[in-house]
Protein backbone atom coordinates (compact mmCIF):
# COMPACT_ATOMS: atom_id res chain seq x y z
CA UNK A 1 0.00 0.00 0.00
CA UNK A 2 1.47 3.52 -0.95
CA UNK A 3 1.62 6.03 1.88
CA UNK A 4 -0.74 8.13 0.39
CA UNK A 5 -3.73 5.45 0.12
CA UNK A 6 -2.62 4.41 3.67
CA UNK A 7 -3.60 7.65 4.49
CA UNK A 8 -6.88 7.74 2.86
CA UNK A 9 -8.74 10.91 0.93
CA UNK A 10 -6.49 13.20 -0.71
CA UNK A 11 -7.00 15.93 -2.93
CA UNK A 12 -5.95 17.15 -6.60
CA UNK A 13 -4.98 20.43 -6.93
CA UNK A 14 -6.41 23.07 -9.47
CA UNK A 15 -4.71 23.15 -13.08
CA UNK A 16 -4.84 25.59 -15.70
CA UNK A 17 -5.32 24.94 -19.82
CA UNK A 18 -3.76 27.11 -22.36
CA UNK A 19 -5.10 30.72 -21.12
CA UNK A 20 -5.59 32.28 -24.05
CA UNK A 21 -7.46 29.29 -25.95
CA UNK A 22 -9.88 28.54 -22.85
CA UNK A 23 -10.57 32.34 -22.72
CA UNK A 24 -14.21 33.03 -23.86
CA UNK A 25 -14.05 36.50 -22.61
CA UNK A 26 -11.08 37.67 -24.01
CA UNK A 27 -10.87 35.67 -27.55
CA UNK A 28 -14.70 37.50 -27.95
CA UNK A 29 -13.26 40.61 -27.20
CA UNK A 30 -10.41 40.40 -29.66
CA UNK A 31 -12.54 39.05 -32.27
CA UNK A 32 -14.64 42.12 -32.49
CA UNK A 33 -12.04 44.57 -31.68
CA UNK A 34 -9.40 43.41 -33.94
CA UNK A 35 -9.57 43.48 -37.99
CA UNK A 36 -9.36 39.49 -38.84
CA UNK A 37 -5.71 39.82 -40.77
CA UNK A 38 -4.19 40.95 -37.46
CA UNK A 39 -5.94 39.02 -35.09
CA UNK A 40 -4.68 36.21 -36.95
CA UNK A 41 -1.12 37.92 -36.96
CA UNK A 42 -1.67 38.07 -33.33
CA UNK A 43 -2.60 35.18 -32.30
CA UNK A 44 0.26 33.16 -32.30
CA UNK A 45 2.24 35.02 -29.64
CA UNK A 46 -1.18 35.02 -27.71
CA UNK A 47 -1.76 31.38 -28.00
CA UNK A 48 1.95 30.50 -26.88
CA UNK A 49 1.83 33.01 -24.27
CA UNK A 50 -1.72 31.11 -22.91
CA UNK A 51 0.25 27.96 -22.76
CA UNK A 52 3.27 29.54 -21.09
CA UNK A 53 0.95 30.94 -18.69
CA UNK A 54 -1.08 28.21 -17.91
CA UNK A 55 2.05 25.32 -18.10
CA UNK A 56 5.79 26.25 -17.65
CA UNK A 57 5.38 29.68 -15.80
CA UNK A 58 2.62 28.35 -13.64
CA UNK A 59 4.77 25.56 -12.67
CA UNK A 60 7.69 27.52 -11.95
CA UNK A 61 5.33 30.13 -9.73
CA UNK A 62 4.17 27.27 -7.67
CA UNK A 63 7.81 25.29 -7.48
CA UNK A 64 9.20 29.32 -6.64
CA UNK A 65 6.54 29.97 -3.28
CA UNK A 66 9.14 29.88 -1.08
CA UNK A 67 11.97 32.37 -3.13
CA UNK A 68 12.50 36.18 -2.72
CA UNK A 69 14.67 38.72 -4.00
CA UNK A 70 17.72 39.04 -1.68
CA UNK A 71 19.67 42.19 -1.08
CA UNK A 72 23.45 42.14 -0.29
CA UNK A 73 25.30 45.43 0.97
CA UNK A 74 28.88 44.46 0.92
CA UNK A 75 31.23 41.95 -0.76
CA UNK A 76 33.74 39.29 0.82
CA UNK A 77 36.47 42.65 0.33
CA UNK A 78 34.81 44.93 2.09
CA UNK A 79 32.74 47.09 -1.17
CA UNK A 80 29.86 48.52 -0.73
CA UNK A 81 27.92 46.92 -3.23
CA UNK A 82 23.89 46.93 -2.50
CA UNK A 83 23.15 43.84 -5.07
CA UNK A 84 20.20 42.80 -5.31
CA UNK A 85 19.45 39.08 -6.29
CA UNK A 86 16.39 38.33 -8.27
CA UNK A 87 14.30 35.14 -8.15
CA UNK A 88 14.76 32.43 -11.24
CA UNK A 89 11.12 33.52 -12.47
CA UNK A 90 12.15 36.93 -12.69
CA UNK A 91 15.13 36.33 -14.66
CA UNK A 92 12.86 34.35 -17.54
CA UNK A 93 10.09 36.77 -17.33
CA UNK A 94 12.14 39.80 -18.43
CA UNK A 95 13.50 38.09 -21.55
CA UNK A 96 9.77 36.91 -22.16
CA UNK A 97 8.73 40.27 -21.98
CA UNK A 98 11.21 41.57 -24.25
CA UNK A 99 10.76 38.81 -26.71
CA UNK A 100 7.07 39.25 -26.46
CA UNK A 101 6.87 42.94 -26.92
CA UNK A 102 5.04 43.34 -23.92
CA UNK A 103 6.00 46.89 -24.11
CA UNK A 104 7.47 47.36 -27.76
CA UNK A 105 3.69 46.12 -29.00
CA UNK A 106 2.24 49.44 -27.24
CA UNK A 107 4.56 51.25 -29.69
CA UNK A 108 5.18 49.78 -33.03
CA UNK A 109 3.76 50.69 -35.90
CA UNK A 110 2.66 46.50 -36.85
CA UNK A 111 -0.70 46.31 -35.23
CA UNK A 112 -1.55 50.27 -35.05
CA UNK A 113 -3.95 51.47 -33.74
CA UNK A 114 -4.25 48.27 -32.25
CA UNK A 115 -1.04 47.73 -30.83
CA UNK A 116 -2.38 48.73 -27.18
CA UNK A 117 -5.03 45.91 -27.86
CA UNK A 118 -2.68 43.21 -28.94
CA UNK A 119 -0.20 44.35 -26.49
CA UNK A 120 -2.35 44.29 -23.14
CA UNK A 121 -3.80 41.00 -24.24
CA UNK A 122 -0.52 39.64 -23.85
CA UNK A 123 -0.05 41.15 -20.49
CA UNK A 124 -3.46 40.21 -19.00
CA UNK A 125 -2.12 36.45 -20.13
CA UNK A 126 1.43 37.44 -18.63
CA UNK A 127 0.66 38.82 -15.25
CA UNK A 128 -0.95 36.07 -13.49
CA UNK A 129 2.09 33.31 -13.53
CA UNK A 130 5.11 36.01 -13.57
CA UNK A 131 5.52 37.00 -9.89
CA UNK A 132 4.01 40.95 -10.89
CA UNK A 133 6.93 41.75 -13.19
CA UNK A 134 4.46 43.37 -14.94
CA UNK A 135 5.33 46.44 -11.91
CA UNK A 136 9.05 47.10 -13.89
CA UNK A 137 6.87 46.73 -17.10
CA UNK A 138 4.04 49.40 -16.70
CA UNK A 139 7.04 51.75 -14.96
CA UNK A 140 8.76 50.90 -18.26
CA UNK A 141 5.83 51.93 -20.47
CA UNK A 142 5.24 54.85 -18.28
CA UNK A 143 8.14 56.35 -18.91
CA UNK A 144 8.18 55.41 -22.25
CA UNK A 145 5.21 57.62 -22.40
CA UNK A 146 6.47 60.44 -20.79
CA UNK A 147 9.89 60.95 -22.39
CA UNK A 148 7.90 61.02 -25.72
CA UNK A 149 5.05 63.11 -24.63
CA UNK A 150 7.77 65.88 -22.69
CA UNK A 151 9.52 65.67 -26.12
CA UNK A 152 13.46 65.79 -25.01
CA UNK A 153 14.84 64.01 -28.02
CA UNK A 154 18.24 63.45 -26.41
CA UNK A 155 16.50 61.65 -23.76
CA UNK A 156 14.18 59.66 -26.63
CA UNK A 157 17.07 58.66 -28.81
CA UNK A 158 18.82 57.16 -25.71
CA UNK A 159 15.90 55.52 -23.88
CA UNK A 160 12.77 54.73 -25.83
CA UNK A 161 14.47 52.71 -28.03
CA UNK A 162 15.49 50.82 -25.39
CA UNK A 163 12.13 50.56 -23.23
CA UNK A 164 10.49 49.24 -26.39
CA UNK A 165 13.47 46.68 -27.30
CA UNK A 166 12.29 43.29 -28.16
CA UNK A 167 16.24 42.45 -28.11
CA UNK A 168 16.16 41.26 -24.04
CA UNK A 169 19.87 41.90 -24.65
CA UNK A 170 18.97 45.98 -25.56
CA UNK A 171 15.97 46.06 -22.93
CA UNK A 172 15.29 48.18 -20.27
CA UNK A 173 13.50 48.80 -17.73
CA UNK A 174 12.53 52.02 -15.37
CA UNK A 175 11.47 52.77 -12.18
CA UNK A 176 9.28 55.57 -11.41
CA UNK A 177 10.51 56.74 -7.93
CA UNK A 178 7.86 58.92 -6.64
CA UNK A 179 6.81 58.26 -3.33
CA UNK A 180 8.90 59.68 -0.36
CA UNK A 181 8.87 59.42 3.63
CA UNK A 182 6.36 62.55 3.09
CA UNK A 183 3.70 60.02 1.55
CA UNK A 184 2.77 58.39 -1.79
CA UNK A 185 -0.25 60.34 -2.56
CA UNK A 186 0.69 63.70 -2.02
CA UNK A 187 3.59 64.06 -4.03
CA UNK A 188 4.09 67.83 -3.84
CA UNK A 189 5.44 67.12 -0.39
CA UNK A 190 8.71 65.80 -2.05
CA UNK A 191 11.56 66.57 -0.52
CA UNK A 192 14.29 65.50 -2.69
CA UNK A 193 16.50 68.52 -3.78
CA UNK A 194 18.09 69.22 -7.17
CA UNK A 195 20.91 70.82 -7.13
CA UNK A 196 22.90 72.24 -10.12
CA UNK A 197 27.02 72.01 -10.05
CA UNK A 198 30.04 74.14 -11.32
CA UNK A 199 29.85 71.86 -14.04
CA UNK A 200 26.21 72.35 -15.26
CA UNK A 201 25.31 68.94 -14.00
CA UNK A 202 22.59 68.41 -11.65
CA UNK A 203 22.85 66.08 -8.48
CA UNK A 204 19.75 65.16 -6.32
CA UNK A 205 19.66 64.41 -3.02
CA UNK A 206 16.81 62.75 -1.26
CA UNK A 207 15.34 59.67 0.01
CA UNK A 208 12.76 57.44 -2.06
CA UNK A 209 10.64 55.20 0.36
CA UNK A 210 9.13 53.04 -2.13
CA UNK A 211 11.09 52.31 -5.16
CA UNK A 212 9.53 49.39 -6.82
CA UNK A 213 11.96 47.32 -9.00
CA UNK A 214 15.10 48.67 -7.85
CA UNK A 215 16.93 46.99 -10.57
CA UNK A 216 15.87 49.06 -13.06
CA UNK A 217 18.39 50.50 -15.87
CA UNK A 218 17.19 53.88 -15.79
CA UNK A 219 14.40 55.96 -13.58
CA UNK A 220 12.61 59.11 -13.91
CA UNK A 221 11.79 61.04 -10.55
CA UNK A 222 10.68 63.90 -8.97
CA UNK A 223 13.07 66.99 -7.05
CA UNK A 224 13.03 70.42 -6.29
CA UNK A 225 15.34 72.05 -7.78
CA UNK A 226 17.13 74.31 -5.32
CA UNK A 227 15.38 78.02 -4.94
CA UNK A 228 11.95 76.58 -6.47
CA UNK A 229 8.60 77.43 -4.63
CA UNK A 230 6.86 74.64 -2.37
CA UNK A 231 4.17 72.43 -3.44
CA UNK A 232 3.45 70.35 -6.58
CA UNK A 233 4.22 73.09 -9.37
CA UNK A 234 8.11 73.23 -7.88
CA UNK A 235 8.66 70.25 -8.52
CA UNK A 236 10.97 68.90 -12.01
CA UNK A 237 10.60 65.61 -13.22
CA UNK A 238 13.94 63.98 -13.69
CA UNK A 239 15.76 61.55 -15.87
CA UNK A 240 18.64 59.17 -14.10
CA UNK A 241 20.64 55.80 -14.68
CA UNK A 242 21.39 54.47 -11.10
CA UNK A 243 24.46 52.20 -12.01
CA UNK A 244 27.69 52.93 -14.30
CA UNK A 245 28.79 50.68 -16.93
CA UNK A 246 30.10 47.75 -14.53
CA UNK A 247 26.70 47.87 -12.95
CA UNK A 248 27.82 49.38 -9.79
CA UNK A 249 25.01 52.34 -8.21
CA UNK A 250 26.42 55.57 -8.69
CA UNK A 251 26.34 57.81 -5.49
CA UNK A 252 22.87 55.54 -4.64
CA UNK A 253 22.54 53.49 -1.58
CA UNK A 254 19.92 50.81 -1.38
CA UNK A 255 18.91 51.00 2.62
CA UNK A 256 17.07 48.27 2.60
CA UNK A 257 13.88 45.84 0.53
CA UNK A 258 10.67 46.16 2.15
CA UNK A 259 9.08 43.82 3.96
CA UNK A 260 5.31 43.63 2.27
CA UNK A 261 2.52 41.90 2.71
CA UNK A 262 2.38 40.66 -0.90
CA UNK A 263 4.37 40.89 -4.28
CA UNK A 264 7.35 39.48 -2.69
CA UNK A 265 8.99 39.15 -5.62
CA UNK A 266 9.10 42.34 -6.45
CA UNK A 267 11.92 44.01 -5.01
CA UNK A 268 10.89 46.97 -3.53
CA UNK A 269 13.47 49.06 -1.82
CA UNK A 270 14.45 52.34 0.30
CA UNK A 271 17.27 54.81 -1.77
CA UNK A 272 18.91 57.02 -0.62
CA UNK A 273 20.18 59.55 -3.34
CA UNK A 274 23.38 60.94 -2.60
CA UNK A 275 24.62 63.49 -5.25
CA UNK A 276 23.20 60.82 -8.15
CA UNK A 277 23.66 62.62 -11.48
CA UNK A 278 19.97 63.26 -13.05
CA UNK A 279 18.95 65.35 -16.19
CA UNK A 280 15.49 67.42 -16.40
CA UNK A 281 13.59 65.85 -18.58
CA UNK A 282 11.53 69.27 -19.45
CA UNK A 283 12.04 72.49 -17.72
CA UNK A 284 12.78 72.89 -14.36
CA UNK A 285 9.37 72.97 -12.62
CA UNK A 286 5.74 71.50 -13.58
CA UNK A 287 6.87 68.01 -12.97
CA UNK A 288 3.67 66.26 -11.44
CA UNK A 289 2.08 67.38 -14.17
CA UNK A 290 5.24 65.84 -16.40
CA UNK A 291 4.64 62.41 -14.68
CA UNK A 292 0.73 62.50 -15.25
CA UNK A 293 1.41 60.61 -18.47
CA UNK A 294 3.81 57.95 -16.86
CA UNK A 295 0.54 57.50 -13.82
CA UNK A 296 -1.96 57.04 -16.12
CA UNK A 297 -0.56 54.38 -18.35
CA UNK A 298 0.82 52.72 -15.13
CA UNK A 299 -2.93 52.91 -13.70
CA UNK A 300 -4.17 51.14 -17.23
CA UNK A 301 -1.80 48.31 -16.22
CA UNK A 302 -2.99 48.59 -12.76
CA UNK A 303 -6.47 47.65 -14.40
CA UNK A 304 -5.47 44.88 -16.31
CA UNK A 305 -3.46 43.00 -13.40
CA UNK A 306 -6.52 43.22 -11.77
CA UNK A 307 -8.82 42.15 -14.03
CA UNK A 308 -6.03 39.27 -15.06
CA UNK A 309 -6.02 38.16 -11.42
CA UNK A 310 -9.65 37.58 -11.56
CA UNK A 311 -9.73 35.41 -14.42
CA UNK A 312 -6.78 33.17 -12.83
CA UNK A 313 -8.73 32.74 -9.11
CA UNK A 314 -11.76 31.80 -11.51
CA UNK A 315 -9.78 29.73 -13.69
CA UNK A 316 -7.90 28.06 -10.52
CA UNK A 317 -11.62 27.67 -8.74
CA UNK A 318 -13.86 26.46 -11.65
CA UNK A 319 -11.18 23.59 -12.41
CA UNK A 320 -11.58 22.57 -8.51
CA UNK A 321 -15.24 22.67 -8.47
CA UNK A 322 -15.03 19.87 -11.05
CA UNK A 323 -12.16 18.09 -9.18
CA UNK A 324 -14.10 18.78 -5.93
CA UNK A 325 -16.32 16.22 -4.55
CA UNK A 326 -18.41 17.09 -1.27
CA UNK A 327 -21.19 15.75 -0.06
CA UNK A 328 -21.38 13.51 -2.51
CA UNK A 329 -20.94 15.41 -5.94
CA UNK A 330 -18.82 17.70 -7.48
CA UNK A 331 -18.76 21.20 -6.50
CA UNK A 332 -19.16 22.00 -9.44
CA UNK A 333 -22.82 20.27 -9.25
CA UNK A 334 -23.64 22.54 -6.35
CA UNK A 335 -26.35 25.20 -6.87
CA UNK A 336 -24.57 27.62 -4.18
CA UNK A 337 -21.40 26.73 -5.13
CA UNK A 338 -22.23 27.19 -8.86
CA UNK A 339 -24.41 31.07 -8.10
CA UNK A 340 -20.95 32.17 -6.21
CA UNK A 341 -19.01 31.38 -9.29
CA UNK A 342 -21.08 32.90 -11.91
CA UNK A 343 -20.75 36.16 -9.59
CA UNK A 344 -17.65 36.23 -9.51
CA UNK A 345 -17.37 35.55 -13.25
CA UNK A 346 -19.76 38.49 -13.59
CA UNK A 347 -17.54 40.69 -11.57
CA UNK A 348 -14.79 39.78 -13.44
CA UNK A 349 -16.27 40.21 -17.18
CA UNK A 350 -17.60 43.82 -15.95
CA UNK A 351 -14.23 44.54 -14.96
CA UNK A 352 -12.82 43.29 -18.31
CA UNK A 353 -15.23 45.25 -20.31
CA UNK A 354 -14.48 48.49 -18.78
CA UNK A 355 -10.08 47.86 -18.40
CA UNK A 356 -10.45 46.56 -22.80
CA UNK A 357 -12.85 49.22 -23.80
CA UNK A 358 -10.10 52.11 -21.97
CA UNK A 359 -7.48 50.68 -23.73
CA UNK A 360 -8.87 51.12 -27.10
CA UNK A 361 -9.62 54.36 -26.46
CA UNK A 362 -6.35 54.99 -24.92
CA UNK A 363 -4.82 53.39 -28.78
CA UNK A 364 -6.77 55.75 -30.79
CA UNK A 365 -5.73 58.68 -28.60
CA UNK A 366 -2.05 57.69 -29.17
CA UNK A 367 -2.67 57.68 -32.99
CA UNK A 368 -4.65 60.83 -33.45
CA UNK A 369 -7.71 59.22 -34.04
CA UNK A 370 -9.55 60.34 -30.79
CA UNK A 371 -11.23 63.99 -30.92
CA UNK A 372 -12.23 65.41 -27.84
CA UNK A 373 -15.05 63.80 -26.26
CA UNK A 374 -13.05 60.78 -26.47
CA UNK A 375 -9.69 61.92 -25.21
CA UNK A 376 -12.50 63.79 -21.87
CA UNK A 377 -14.24 59.90 -21.75
CA UNK A 378 -10.49 58.19 -21.31
CA UNK A 379 -9.24 60.85 -18.57
CA UNK A 380 -12.16 60.06 -16.51
CA UNK A 381 -12.11 56.35 -17.24
CA UNK A 382 -8.35 55.48 -16.14
CA UNK A 383 -8.83 56.37 -12.91
CA UNK A 384 -12.17 55.25 -12.54
CA UNK A 385 -11.01 51.70 -14.05
CA UNK A 386 -7.89 51.42 -11.73
CA UNK A 387 -9.93 52.20 -8.49
CA UNK A 388 -12.96 50.14 -9.41
CA UNK A 389 -10.71 46.69 -10.70
CA UNK A 390 -8.55 46.91 -8.03
CA UNK A 391 -11.38 46.55 -5.40
CA UNK A 392 -13.08 44.01 -7.13
CA UNK A 393 -9.78 41.88 -7.38
CA UNK A 394 -9.24 42.05 -4.37
CA UNK A 395 -13.31 41.10 -3.32
CA UNK A 396 -12.70 37.90 -6.18
CA UNK A 397 -9.56 37.05 -5.25
CA UNK A 398 -11.15 36.80 -1.20
CA UNK A 399 -14.33 35.10 -2.56
CA UNK A 400 -11.66 32.61 -4.94
CA UNK A 401 -9.47 31.27 -1.62
CA UNK A 402 -12.92 30.68 -0.17
CA UNK A 403 -14.31 28.56 -2.84
CA UNK A 404 -11.24 26.27 -1.65
CA UNK A 405 -12.08 26.00 1.53
CA UNK A 406 -9.04 25.37 3.64
CA UNK A 407 -6.59 24.90 1.07
CA UNK A 408 -7.17 28.33 0.04
CA UNK A 409 -6.15 29.85 3.34
CA UNK A 410 -2.59 27.45 3.32
CA UNK A 411 0.73 28.93 1.94
CA UNK A 412 1.78 25.81 -0.14
CA UNK A 413 -1.17 26.10 -2.65
CA UNK A 414 -0.40 29.11 -3.98
CA UNK A 415 -3.26 30.69 -3.17
CA UNK A 416 -3.20 32.89 -0.25
CA UNK A 417 -0.23 35.14 -2.79
CA UNK A 418 -3.48 35.36 -4.81
CA UNK A 419 -5.19 37.24 -2.21
CA UNK A 420 -2.04 39.11 -1.01
CA UNK A 421 -0.23 40.34 -4.23
CA UNK A 422 -4.01 41.81 -5.39
CA UNK A 423 -4.20 43.68 -2.08
CA UNK A 424 -1.53 46.29 -3.49
CA UNK A 425 -3.74 46.89 -6.32
CA UNK A 426 -6.16 49.80 -5.06
CA UNK A 427 -3.34 50.75 -3.03
CA UNK A 428 -0.26 51.30 -5.42
CA UNK A 429 -0.44 54.18 -8.15
CA UNK A 430 -3.02 55.79 -6.39
CA UNK A 431 -5.44 54.64 -3.71
CA UNK A 432 -9.28 54.28 -4.26
CA UNK A 433 -9.28 57.37 -2.47
CA UNK A 434 -7.07 59.31 -4.06
CA UNK A 435 -8.18 58.28 -7.66
CA UNK A 436 -11.55 59.12 -6.59
CA UNK A 437 -10.64 62.74 -5.68
CA UNK A 438 -9.15 63.09 -9.40
CA UNK A 439 -12.29 63.03 -10.67
CA UNK A 440 -12.77 66.06 -9.26
CA UNK A 441 -9.85 67.83 -10.48
CA UNK A 442 -11.36 66.93 -13.91
CA UNK A 443 -14.89 68.13 -12.93
CA UNK A 444 -13.71 71.32 -11.75
CA UNK A 445 -12.23 71.75 -15.47
CA UNK A 446 -15.01 70.63 -17.34
CA UNK A 447 -18.26 70.23 -14.76
CA UNK A 448 -20.22 68.00 -17.45
CA UNK A 449 -17.67 65.70 -18.25
CA UNK A 450 -19.32 62.39 -16.33
CA UNK A 451 -22.97 63.50 -17.61
CA UNK A 452 -21.37 63.20 -20.87
CA UNK A 453 -19.94 60.28 -19.98
CA UNK A 454 -23.35 58.31 -19.11
CA UNK A 455 -24.56 59.39 -22.10
CA UNK A 456 -22.16 57.85 -24.41
CA UNK A 457 -23.12 55.05 -21.90
CA UNK A 458 -26.87 55.09 -22.58
CA UNK A 459 -26.10 54.79 -26.09
CA UNK A 460 -24.50 51.20 -25.68
CA UNK A 461 -27.79 50.26 -23.91
CA UNK A 462 -29.98 51.71 -26.59
CA UNK A 463 -28.55 48.91 -28.96
CA UNK A 464 -30.09 46.19 -26.46
CA UNK A 465 -33.06 43.95 -27.82
CA UNK A 466 -33.45 41.00 -25.94
CA UNK A 467 -36.06 40.94 -22.71
CA UNK A 468 -34.02 39.20 -21.18
CA UNK A 469 -31.76 42.37 -20.54
CA UNK A 470 -34.64 44.50 -19.29
CA UNK A 471 -33.84 44.30 -15.51
CA UNK A 472 -30.43 45.27 -15.97
CA UNK A 473 -31.16 48.09 -18.08
CA UNK A 474 -33.65 49.01 -15.25
CA UNK A 475 -30.64 49.14 -12.78
CA UNK A 476 -28.75 51.66 -15.55
CA UNK A 477 -31.74 53.44 -15.87
CA UNK A 478 -32.14 54.78 -12.23
CA UNK A 479 -28.83 54.88 -11.81
CA UNK A 480 -27.95 57.10 -14.10
CA UNK A 481 -30.99 59.03 -13.00
CA UNK A 482 -29.35 59.19 -9.50
CA UNK A 483 -26.72 60.18 -10.29
CA UNK A 484 -27.89 62.91 -12.69
CA UNK A 485 -30.33 64.43 -9.39
CA UNK A 486 -26.73 64.30 -7.52
CA UNK A 487 -24.88 65.99 -9.88
CA UNK A 488 -27.85 68.80 -10.52
CA UNK A 489 -28.00 69.46 -6.58
CA UNK A 490 -24.48 69.59 -6.16
CA UNK A 491 -23.46 72.60 -7.78
CA UNK A 492 -24.71 74.16 -4.38
CA UNK A 493 -22.39 71.80 -2.03
CA UNK A 494 -19.10 73.21 -0.69
CA UNK A 495 -15.80 71.40 -1.22
CA UNK A 496 -15.82 69.24 1.57
CA UNK A 497 -19.33 67.96 0.69
CA UNK A 498 -18.15 66.54 -2.88
CA UNK A 499 -15.01 65.22 -1.83
CA UNK A 500 -17.15 63.43 0.72
CA UNK A 501 -19.11 61.80 -1.91
CA UNK A 502 -16.19 61.19 -4.51
CA UNK A 503 -15.79 57.18 -3.79
CA UNK A 504 -19.65 56.81 -4.10
CA UNK A 505 -19.57 58.49 -7.14
CA UNK A 506 -16.86 57.16 -8.78
CA UNK A 507 -17.52 53.63 -8.21
CA UNK A 508 -21.24 54.21 -9.39
CA UNK A 509 -20.39 55.63 -12.24
CA UNK A 510 -17.80 53.18 -13.42
CA UNK A 511 -20.23 50.83 -12.87
CA UNK A 512 -23.28 52.04 -14.91
CA UNK A 513 -20.12 52.54 -17.37
CA UNK A 514 -19.28 49.19 -17.19
CA UNK A 515 -22.99 47.77 -17.11
CA UNK A 516 -23.54 49.29 -20.34
CA UNK A 517 -20.63 47.81 -21.58
CA UNK A 518 -21.76 44.63 -21.11
CA UNK A 519 -25.30 45.22 -21.81
CA UNK A 520 -23.98 46.13 -25.41
CA UNK A 521 -21.49 42.80 -25.35
CA UNK A 522 -24.83 40.44 -24.79
CA UNK A 523 -26.70 41.42 -26.95
CA UNK A 524 -24.16 41.44 -29.64
CA UNK A 525 -23.35 38.12 -28.18
CA UNK A 526 -26.68 36.62 -28.42
CA UNK A 527 -27.50 38.49 -32.24
CA UNK A 528 -24.21 37.19 -33.55
CA UNK A 529 -23.52 33.80 -31.93
CA UNK A 530 -26.80 33.16 -29.85
CA UNK A 531 -24.64 32.96 -26.73
CA UNK A 532 -26.11 34.65 -24.08
CA UNK A 533 -23.64 34.33 -21.18
CA UNK A 534 -22.98 37.55 -21.36
CA UNK A 535 -26.24 38.49 -21.16
CA UNK A 536 -26.49 36.50 -17.82
CA UNK A 537 -23.36 38.61 -16.74
CA UNK A 538 -25.06 41.55 -17.58
CA UNK A 539 -28.05 40.53 -15.11
CA UNK A 540 -25.83 39.92 -12.33
CA UNK A 541 -23.78 42.32 -12.09
CA UNK A 542 -26.78 44.57 -12.48
CA UNK A 543 -28.23 43.08 -9.70
CA UNK A 544 -24.45 44.03 -7.28
CA UNK A 545 -24.96 47.56 -8.73
CA UNK A 546 -27.03 49.96 -5.72
CA UNK A 547 -26.47 53.02 -6.13
CA UNK A 548 -26.73 55.65 -3.67
CA UNK A 549 -26.27 59.49 -4.01
CA UNK A 550 -27.18 61.96 -1.51
CA UNK A 551 -25.75 64.95 0.56
CA UNK A 552 -23.30 63.84 2.59
CA UNK A 553 -24.26 64.24 6.60
CA UNK A 554 -21.28 65.38 7.36
CA UNK A 555 -21.22 66.17 10.96
CA UNK A 556 -22.79 62.64 11.26
CA UNK A 557 -19.82 61.23 9.27
CA UNK A 558 -17.43 63.15 11.40
CA UNK A 559 -18.48 62.27 14.65
CA UNK A 560 -18.61 58.16 13.69
CA UNK A 561 -15.50 58.75 11.67
CA UNK A 562 -13.28 60.23 14.07
CA UNK A 563 -15.30 59.10 16.63
CA UNK A 564 -15.41 62.43 18.69
CA UNK A 565 -19.08 63.74 19.29
CA UNK A 566 -18.75 67.48 19.88
C1 LIG B 1 0.73 45.97 -11.80
C2 LIG B 1 1.02 47.19 -12.52
C3 LIG B 1 0.98 48.40 -11.68
C4 LIG B 1 2.20 49.25 -11.81
C5 LIG B 1 2.83 49.47 -10.51
C6 LIG B 1 3.97 50.40 -10.54
C7 LIG B 1 4.52 50.53 -9.15
C8 LIG B 1 5.05 51.87 -8.88
C9 LIG B 1 4.99 52.16 -7.45
C10 LIG B 1 4.73 53.60 -7.27
O1 LIG B 1 5.42 54.45 -7.72
S1 LIG B 1 3.37 53.92 -6.39
C11 LIG B 1 3.32 55.69 -6.34
C12 LIG B 1 2.39 56.20 -7.30
N1 LIG B 1 2.01 57.51 -6.86
C13 LIG B 1 0.88 58.02 -7.26
O2 LIG B 1 0.14 57.43 -8.01
C14 LIG B 1 0.56 59.39 -6.75
C15 LIG B 1 -0.83 59.46 -6.21
N2 LIG B 1 -1.21 60.86 -6.04
C16 LIG B 1 -1.85 61.53 -7.02
O3 LIG B 1 -2.15 61.01 -8.09
C17 LIG B 1 -2.17 62.94 -6.72
O4 LIG B 1 -3.47 63.19 -7.17
C18 LIG B 1 -1.20 63.92 -7.37
C19 LIG B 1 0.21 63.57 -7.04
C20 LIG B 1 -1.35 63.97 -8.89
C21 LIG B 1 -1.53 65.29 -6.78
O5 LIG B 1 -0.47 66.19 -6.94
P1 LIG B 1 -0.71 67.76 -7.00
O6 LIG B 1 0.60 68.44 -7.17
O7 LIG B 1 -1.61 68.20 -5.89
O8 LIG B 1 -1.52 67.82 -8.38
P2 LIG B 1 -2.32 69.00 -9.06
O9 LIG B 1 -1.75 70.34 -8.68
O10 LIG B 1 -3.77 68.81 -8.88
O11 LIG B 1 -2.00 68.69 -10.58
C22 LIG B 1 -0.83 69.15 -11.22
C23 LIG B 1 -1.12 69.11 -12.72
O12 LIG B 1 -1.08 67.75 -13.16
C24 LIG B 1 -2.51 69.62 -13.08
O13 LIG B 1 -2.43 70.21 -14.36
P3 LIG B 1 -2.55 71.82 -14.53
O14 LIG B 1 -1.30 72.34 -13.87
O15 LIG B 1 -2.59 72.06 -16.00
O16 LIG B 1 -3.79 72.25 -13.81
C25 LIG B 1 -3.34 68.35 -13.18
O17 LIG B 1 -4.47 68.50 -14.01
C26 LIG B 1 -2.32 67.39 -13.80
N3 LIG B 1 -2.65 66.01 -13.47
C27 LIG B 1 -2.68 65.45 -12.26
N4 LIG B 1 -3.02 64.15 -12.36
C28 LIG B 1 -3.23 63.92 -13.68
C29 LIG B 1 -2.99 65.12 -14.40
N5 LIG B 1 -3.09 65.19 -15.70
C30 LIG B 1 -3.47 64.08 -16.37
N6 LIG B 1 -3.71 62.90 -15.76
C31 LIG B 1 -3.61 62.79 -14.43
N7 LIG B 1 -3.82 61.61 -13.85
Amino acid sequence: MSENSSLGFSQSPPSLGNQYTDDRVLRAFLARALPPELLNDAEDDLRQLGALAGGELFEQQLAELDREPTLEHWDAWGNRIDHIALTPLWEKARTLAATYGLVATGYEGRYQPHGRIVQFALAYLFHPSTDIYTCPLAMTDGAARALLDAGNQELIARAVCRLTSRDPDQFWTSGQWMTETTGGSDVSATETVARRGDDGRWRLTGRKWFTSAATSEMALTLARPEGNPGGGAGLAMFYLEPRDEQGRLRKISILRLKDKLGTRKLPTAELHLDGALAEPVAGLDGGVKRIAPMLNITRTWNAVCAVSYMRRGIALARDYANRRVAFNRPLAEQPLHVRTLADLQAEFEGAFGLTFHMIRLLGLAENGQLDDAGQARLRLLVPIAKLLTGKQAVAVCSEVLEAFGGAGYVEDTGLPALLRDAQVLPIWEGTTNVLSLDLLRVLAKDETALVRLLETAAAYCGKATDERLKPALEVFRTGRETIGRMLDQAIAWDEEAWQAVARDLAMGVGRLYALALLIEQGQHAVSKQGDPRTIHAAVRYARRTRIELNRPDLDGERALGTDIYV
